[in-house]
């Protein structure tokens, strides 16, 4: 979050918790296989038809760079984090807005709105404002179709080591970081928009474990620093098939190898 705009943001918030008195979404129990979104006002948006846009072949085997694909169907105030333990849960499209979770400031004290953990899956949600901690990944997990519209404290955390798959997600206005690896792991991103960031990807400060990161058809643009940094000379990134607009340097800091190919500047 643009600090500017953190008056404004909580007059809309408050605005939206007013409009969805009625609408308890906020448990913060584990949800699992075949779970979907909550507070589902909509009586015709049963299953997986009322996501405005799936997310499951729009991209795959072609060359675009779309970002995350959804058009919101509603919002979701939650009140605590969901946790996706198994399975694929859908968040059909819905935007989540969090409440007493956290301002989308650089305090590193704010909740995720999600934790996905254990091989699980979480598709087709938007990040509301504010943007809080965002998304935490544990012990390896896949995000496909992902929107945040106002990055908080930052928008990705691996926090425990695994391999990571993360496609068609695009975030927007991130004050410092959009992905933040603070655990041994392999991350693979294949069609992400990143626009207005301190960087794309930071591996934690300090620390010398090794990462292995790809990202693939990805559209970068107006970043402070660059695009991947890390401390730690066992560390590899590459990207590859991507566009770049004033994203700074590509590598920054200590890597074991950072490369690139296939990158048009616009
Ligand atoms: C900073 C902070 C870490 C951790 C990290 C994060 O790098 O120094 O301790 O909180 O942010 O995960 O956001
Ligand atoms: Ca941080
Ligand atoms: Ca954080």
């Amino acid at each position: 979050m643009r600090k500017r705009n953190i008056l404004f943001h909580a007059l809309i918030v408050f605005v939206v918790c007013c409009m969805s008195m009625g609408c308890d979404s906020g448990s913060s129990s584990s949800s699992s296989g075949g779970s979907s979104g909550g507070c589902d006002t909509s009586s015709s948006s049963s299953g997986s038809s009322s996501s405005s846009s799936s997310s499951s072949s729009s991209s795959s085997g072609s060359g675009s760079i779309t970002g995350g694909t959804c058009t919101s169907t509603g919002n979701v105030v939650i009140t605590d984090t969901i946790r996706v333990t198994s399975g694929t849960y859908d968040g059909q499209c819905k935007t989540y807005i969090p409440s007493g979770m956290g301002d989308g400031g650089q305090g590193e004290d704010q909740k995720p709105v999600f934790r996905v953990e254990n091989g699980a899956t979480l598709k087709n949600v938007i990040i509301g404002t504010p943007g809080v901690d965002g998304i935490h990944l544990y012990n390896g997990a896949t995000l496909d179709n992902v929107t945040f519209k106002d990055v908080g404290e930052d928008a990705v955390t691996v926090k425990s080591s695994g391999t990571y798959t993360v496609r068609n997600i695009e975030g927007y206005a991130s004050e410092d970081k959009f992905f933040q690896i603070n655990a041994a792991s392999t991350l693979n991103v294949t069609n992400c928009i990143i626009h207005d960031a301190g960087k794309a990807l930071r591996q934690n400060g300090d620390t010398t474990f090794k990462i292995a990161v790809t990202f693939d058809r990805c559209d970068i643009a107006d970043m402070n620093e660059g695009i991947f940094r890390s401390d730690s000379s066992s560390s590899t990134a590459r990207i590859t098939n991507s566009r770049l607009h004033n994203a700074g340097d590509i590598c920054i800091g200590n890597w074991a190898s950072c490369t690139s190919s296939g990158i048009t500047y616009y």
